[in-house]
Parts: structure tokens; sequence; C-alpha cells
């Protein structure tokens, strides 16, 4: 696997995201391809809005909830935790971070036909004391990602804006006017390229219009001096935060987000 160069450091300061053509070989690509259907043979009967690790979208013509990310994954994948803590991610991430890289979060994403997608958001959450603000993320799309199947869609520069949820609110979603669509920029990416971009970067998706699935990993990691390797912690404060916010109404426990 290559690493970054210095045009893709200086795109990485400039647009707070880089992309890496072809950083992945073919044959890890095509491991993860079939872990990822393992785990969802293998887990269905472990599939509900009662397992914390699970979350589910609407279908975009019914309503019907669908499956969507196991997070985390690692966990009850040693094919994913491998590729997670590969020296070679790990080192590009650390090119990212100016340091080691520590694995904070560990997101599979199933993204199935006609998933609505995600609002508009910053990963860093405003007011989540000990969130780690070096939060990186590593995305690695499993199947192609493009504009059909609901891409991650990146807003370049605006991660030197700050924190843009308003006074009072939590920032998911964030307010679709504080953002420029001519600053979008659609992650077109073949299985094999990689993307890296900073947790303050605006981004959203669209739903998936195709017939097939858009599987992608999303890794993020901290900066060791940040805390050190804080993901037992995090999973630990996400499930009771997670509880916390589960009401008597059945989409909460579906957890739609
Ligand atoms: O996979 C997508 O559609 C976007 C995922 C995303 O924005 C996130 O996980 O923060």
């Amino acid at each position: 696997m290559p690493g970054i160069g210095v045009e893709q450091s200086a795109q990485y300061v400039r647009d707070g995201f880089v992309i890496l053509r072809g950083f992945v070989p073919r044959e890890q690509i095509a491991g993860l391809a079939d872990e990822a259907t393992r785990l969802l043979v293998e887990c269905a009967n472990h599939i509900s809005p009662d397992n914390l690790r699970c979350r589910f979208q609407p279908d975009v013509e019914t309503g019907e909830p669908l499956f969507e990310v196991f997070d985390p994954v690692c966990d009850i994948s040693p094919v994913i935790q491998a590729f997670a803590e590969d020296r070679q991610i790990l080192e590009v991430m650390s090119q990212v971070l100016g340091e080691p890289a520590c694995l904070f979060k560990d997101k599979l994403i199933y993204k199935p036909a006609r998933a609505k997608g995600y609002d508009l958001h910053q990963d860093i959450p405003l007011n989540w004391p000990g969130f780690p603000r070096t939060f990186h993320t590593l995305l690695v799309p499993i199947d192609s990602m493009n504009q059909d199947n609901g891409c991650t869609v990146l807003y370049r520069g605006q991660h030197e804006r700050g924190f843009l949820a308003l006074p009072g609110t939590s920032g998911f979603p964030l307010p679709d006017d504080c953002v420029r669509e001519e600053d979008a920029v659609a992650l077109d990416l073949l299985p094999g390229d990689i993307a890296i971009f900073g947790g303050l970067v605006p981004h959203r998706s669209a739903p998936n219009r195709t017939n097939g699935p858009r599987r992608a990993l999303y890794l993020s990691y901290n900066a060791e001096s940040e805390g050190g390797s804080m993901r037992d912690r995090h999973y630990r404060e996400f499930h009771e935060w997670m509880r916390r916010r589960t009401t008597g109404d059945a989409n909460s426990r579906l957890r739609f987000w």
C-alpha cells in the first residue's frame, strides 16, 4: 500500500480530506466483501432493534426499517479487526494525524437498496466531553460508491469553520443551509480506493437508489497523545447514551439515525 505524498498532504490540509486511489489490494477487498456477507448470514438471528450494535434506516419508498450498520464491528469480525489494525493502515492514519493513531470507532455500513442515507452532520459531537478532537475517519468502500447508490458527500474546506451546530442544538442534523452546494464533493470511489476525512468536515449522503447494497467500512482513529486507546470507553459511553435516548416509542428502539 502506498502512503500519502506531498500533493495529497497539501490537499488534505486545504480540503479537510484526501482520496487515495488503489490503496487497498484487490484480494484484501475481496476478503472484506466475503466477511461482510458472512456477518450478515451468521448474525442474522442477532440483528434486532434491541441489539445496541445494530442501526436501521427507513426504506425511502415504504418507510419499512432496513438494517443498515454494525457499530462496532471489530469485536465480531477478526478479519475487520486485523484490517483496522494493519500496519499500513495505521501508518497512513499516523501520517494524517502526525503521530501514532489509535482505533476509536469501527462501523460496517451496508446501506441496502432504498436506505434513506444520512442527513448533514459533523462527526465530532459538540457536547460530548472527552470525544477526541483528532477524530479522523478512514472510509473503505467494499462496493463501488457513487451518486446512484448514495455515496458520502463531503464539503470541501468547511472543517476550517469549526463546529457548525447552532447554539443549543445537538448538531445532528445540521441545517442544510450551513454549507454551499458548490463546495460539495461526492466521493465516487472504486473498491481499493480510500478516503480519509477529519471529524469536523460536514458530510451527508443521499438514498441508495440502486438494487444492491453499498457496503463500506468507516474506521475512525484518534491521535495517541489525545487519550491513547479510548475505544472501549467510547463504546461504553455510546451505548449508555443510546440506552438513555431509547423511549417506549418503536422508532427510538430502531435507532433510525
Ligand atoms: O455511508 C453513508 O451513507 C454516510 C455515513 C456517514 O455519514 C457516517 O457514518 O457518519
